[in-house]
């Protein structure tokens, strides 16, 4: 056995001597830097990049650690794995903490990192520190703004107007989270809808491919691909154009169901459709109405919930198959911005026109049916059906030659008619809008364009790059900096020489965050990214929260496509696989004011009451001994005060008990709940582990395991072992099961604590066991194993270059099976057959157990039925 006093293990386990011992021997030897390496399979484990609020929250340790057990099993099985981390430095709340504190953004923001980086290594990840880098540094956000130049050459980025947040005392455009009801978060103004123009990536067109895409990700989870889907919300239907009385263009409307089309009683357009516009023009109370549309403000999501409202045009629209006419309404629930802004408006089977038609007394007509409810058709009372088309029993009804139709029947039938005569068109819509890019604030990358009188917006000429951000700036109430700084603004046009301005605006930190996963397989490229690329992606394992289901990940895929079509990878999606884990909860506690208003306490400040079956009775503040109220189990959140600190966690155990806890606790897609009692017993595993190795190596050398010479007890331990081996690799590797994995290992150590045999082999195997346990654990627990490793004999390296255990085939033979031996239904006993005995022999051993006899005395066999490996049945009577 090897002096081992000075790597950190001793006869007690002392996490932090033996945390930062292994953690210096990493460090000294780079253990975590990697090269591409073509011999060898790669495998690129990827956890979404922090934001550096400040400092790590248990929701980081959790994605982090599933991350680093992920990462350290694949090297143990022979890959070439890439761990990197970074910064998404921009945003916000660095903007905010700076206008309260009186600090430049960026210092807040490298300050953070600082503390958050030592804080990662504390934890012991096995991360590529060599990647690092925060993408605020303008070596990072220049090859964005190279991309985006392109894509404005190519037109895929492109400016139209679009609505903002106004604060008209501040003078400034909000991010919606500083619209605090509808007030401006400083000034408390009432906050305005301004339009502006700004800059949008067409990430339309990619649509189709984005919804293609997902079929072919079987490794990502069903729920993130189905929200894509709806968010893309790809639509089939047709174009009917109608011809309007007195008009020379027809009104063209967009509709998923053709089929109902002679259920049409009036038409709906937007409140910006030109023809609105138009009407509105010898109309002033239309005129009114627009108006009061147009300032309204609310959203696309609000318009959904909001209360229908809409008046007459006095235009009438001629229906293309009747030739009736029926009057055209401004409706407020139609948007321009889909579709045609216009809709053939069929309130009998459209719950929002059933609700506009009531509301302002508009004829109301069934044309379909479903067979068997069709009598109940009531024009007064919603139903769910009228407007169901999936329903194989619905039919077209009261429409000519459409009846009887089903919904495809009558779609195709109507598609072919209406096209014939140009009445109509098939057409393909999207939910999906443009990105929207631009934001007002100060702290992001500067969009690198420039507005010469002349030449209008041109982009920043390549060999200008980077528009570098001032970071050593001071904030005068909310204005970005760069807006309030006349000589940065003022620049020359690359165009035509004269005098331009600087584009003031900055990219959606979404920008940052969509390409980085790229950016680490590179480090120091001159570009975005190089060849080395290719090798390492797509991402094999990325890992993050849930609520990045739609937008990030939509971003990322799509960002993805835009290097591919401009040369730069080779792959179609960036990631293979993804897991997104549960959120960390807690127990939240407070006390009520007088005014009924909530003190919520921090748990690390109460004591927990538990009755004796460990049933939390009540809780008391530490500081006076008196109770506090219980609030129930939530989301870890500064609102409710019930983080924990890791810090203060890894402070009291050590990261390698968090770590075990926050793997133990749940498996990674569901909530994990915190708590302490949890994480303490975690801490009494690695204590009896490091206990039974230790007492192991403490005794006398023994022989190798020889399988011909074990006894039954050996030979079931053995079995365990192995059985173990198999279960924790396809948990790791597979499933993704780390809770179970970890139960599998206890009960492991549990069966090492009963099993006292101190015979040559008794020794031998249980040094079997204990070896391949530092092995199954190196993941989760890696600088106890490290430590552990040494004790058992072995001199120091980098663990996760020893190969992972491989089940032997041979230990997982049972050569003796339990069966149960029931009798007319009822259970009599149990028997040990060898795993080769035939159903006679089986039988026979069951009749002669003895309670099985003596029951079976005086009666007649009727039956016996031998399910191998289970159970012997016997009827008697
Ligand atoms: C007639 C009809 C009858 C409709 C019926 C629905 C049910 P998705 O699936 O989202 O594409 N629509 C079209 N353009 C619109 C706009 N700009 N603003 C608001 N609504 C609009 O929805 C398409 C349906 O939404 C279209 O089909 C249209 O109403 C409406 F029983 O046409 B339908
Ligand atoms: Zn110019």
């Amino acid at each position: 056995m090897q002096d081992i006093q000075d790597q950190g293990s001793t006869n007690e386990y002392n996490p932090q001597a033996v945390e930062s011992a292994a953690q210096q021997y990493w460090n000294a030897r780079g253990a975590y830097e990697v090269t591409e390496d073509p011999s060898r399979p790669k495998f690129y484990c990827l956890a979404m990049l922090p934001y550096p609020s400040g400092a790590l929250h248990m929701g980081h340790v959790r994605n982090y650690t599933i991350a680093d057990v992920i990462s350290r099993y694949q090297r143990m099985n022979g890959k070439n794995v890439l761990q990197p981390m970074g910064w998404d430095a921009f945003g916000l709340p660095a903007e905010n903490a700076a206008i309260k504190n009186n600090t430049a953004p960026a210092k807040w923001t490298y300050k953070n990192i600082d503390h958050m980086r030592d804080q990662l290594k504390s934890l012991g990840y096995a991360i590529d520190w060599s990647r690092e880098f925060a993408t605020c540094r303008p070596d990072y956000y220049r090859w964005e703004q190279l991309m985006f130049t392109r894509l404005m050459k190519k037109g895929l980025a492109y400016r139209k107007n679009a609505v903002v947040n106004w604060d008209p005392v501040d003078q400034t455009v909000l991010a919606n989270e500083q619209v605090i009801d509808g007030r401006g978060w400083r000034s408390g103004a009432l906050v305005e809808k301004r339009e502006i123009l700004q800059w949008f990536l067409k990430i339309t067109d990619y649509a189709q491919e984005l919804l293609d895409g997902l079929d072919t990700l079987p490794g990502w989870p069903d729920a993130v691909k189905t929200m894509q889907r709806n968010w893309i919300g790809r639509s089939e239907g047709l174009e009917i154009h109608f011809a309007v009385e007195n008009e020379a263009e027809p009104l063209t409307v967009f509709t998923t169901r053709p089929d109902t089309l002679m259920g049409v009683t009036f038409v709906s357009i937007a409140g910006e459709h030109p023809l609105a516009l138009k009407a509105a023009k010898n109309n002033p109370k239309l005129a009114a109405f627009l108006d009061e549309l147009k300032h309204g403000g609310v959203s696309e999501a609000e318009l959904e919930t909001q209360e229908k409202r809409g008046m007459d045009t006095g235009l009438f629209a001629i229906h293309p198959i009747s030739g009736e006419k029926v009057p055209v309404w401004v409706a407020n629930f139609v948007l321009m911005g889909y579709g045609t802004g216009a809709v053939m408006a069929v309130p009998g089977h459209d719950e929002r026109d059933f609700e506009f038609a009531h509301k302002y007394q508009l004829p109301i007509k069934q044309v379909i049916a479903v067979a068997g409810v069709d009598p109940d058709y009531d024009p007064q009372h919603w139903k769910d059906w009228y407007s169901d088309k999936s329903r194989p029993d619905m039919r077209v009804v009261n429409s000519g030659e459409l009846d009887g139709k089903s919904y495809r029947e009558a779609f195709e039938f109507l598609a072919k008619k209406l096209e014939a005569d140009n009445r109509g068109l098939r057409r393909v819509n999207w939910r999906l809008r443009d990105w929207g890019v631009s934001r007002q604030r100060y702290w992001g990358c500067p969009i690198p364009v420039i507005y010469c009188p002349k030449c209008e917006a041109v982009p920043v000429p390549e060999d200008q790059l980077p528009v570098v951000l001032p970071e050593d700036v001071a904030f005068s109430g909310v204005q970005s900096p760069i807006k309030a700084d006349p000589a940065w603004r003022k620049t020359t046009c690359p165009q035509c020489g004269g005098a331009a301005e600087r584009e003031t605006d900055t990219f959606d930190t979404f920008m940052e965050s969509s390409w980085y996963y790229a950016r680490y397989t590179s480090p120091g490229a001159n570009g975005q990214v190089d060849e080395r690329a290719n090798y390492w992606l797509p991402v094999d394992q990325y890992i993050g929260g849930i609520e990045h289901a739609i937008l990030h990940l939509l971003y990322f895929r799509f960002y993805h496509k835009l290097m591919r079509d401009a040369g730069m990878v080779k792959s179609d999606e960036p990631a293979t696989n993804l897991l997104c884990q549960g959120m960390v909860i807690a127990e939240t506690f407070y006390r009520e004011n007088t005014d009924g208003s909530k003190d919520w306490i921090n748990p690390a400040d109460v004591d927990i009451q538990r009755d004796e079956k460990a049933r939390v009775i009540g809780a008391v503040l530490k500081s006076d001994g008196k109770p506090v109220q219980i609030g129930g189990i939530e989301k870890m959140s500064k609102s409710k005060n019930n983080g924990v600190d890791p810090q203060t966690m890894v402070d009291k155990f050590g990261a390698d008990t968090v770590r075990l806890f926050s793997m133990f606790a749940a498996p990674p897609e569901q909530s994990l709940e915190w708590s302490e009692a949890g994480v303490e017993g975690m801490a009494r595993f690695l204590r009896r582990f490091w206990r039974e190795v230790i007492t192991h190596v403490g005794q006398p050398d023994h022989p190798e395991v020889d399988p011909a010479a074990l006894d039954a007890a050996q030979k079931t331990l053995r079995r365990q072992l192995h059985e173990t081996i198999q279960k924790v690799s396809d948990d790791f590797g597979r499933r993704h099961a780390f809770n179970t994995a970890i139960a599998a290992l206890m009960e492991l150590l549990n069966a090492l604590g009963k099993f006292t045999d101190q015979s040559d082999q008794g020794r031998a195997v249980r040094h079997e066991a204990l070896e391949s346990m530092v092995l199954l654990l190196n993941p989760v627990v890696p600088h106890v194993s490290h430590a552990l490793w040494q004790a058992l004999g072995h001199a120091q390296r980098v663990l996760d270059d020893q190969p992972w255990p491989q089940a032997d085939a041979k230990a997982l033979v049972r050569d003796s099976l339990t069966l149960a031996v029931q009798v007319n239904g009822k259970l009599r006993g149990t028997i040990e057959v060898a795993a080769n005995a035939s159903k006679e022999e089986a039988e026979a051993l069951a009749r002669a157990h003895p309670s099985v006899a003596a029951f079976l005395e005086g009666q007649a066999i009727r039956k016996v039925i031998v399910v191998p490996g289970k159970i012997v049945n016997i009827v008697a009577g």
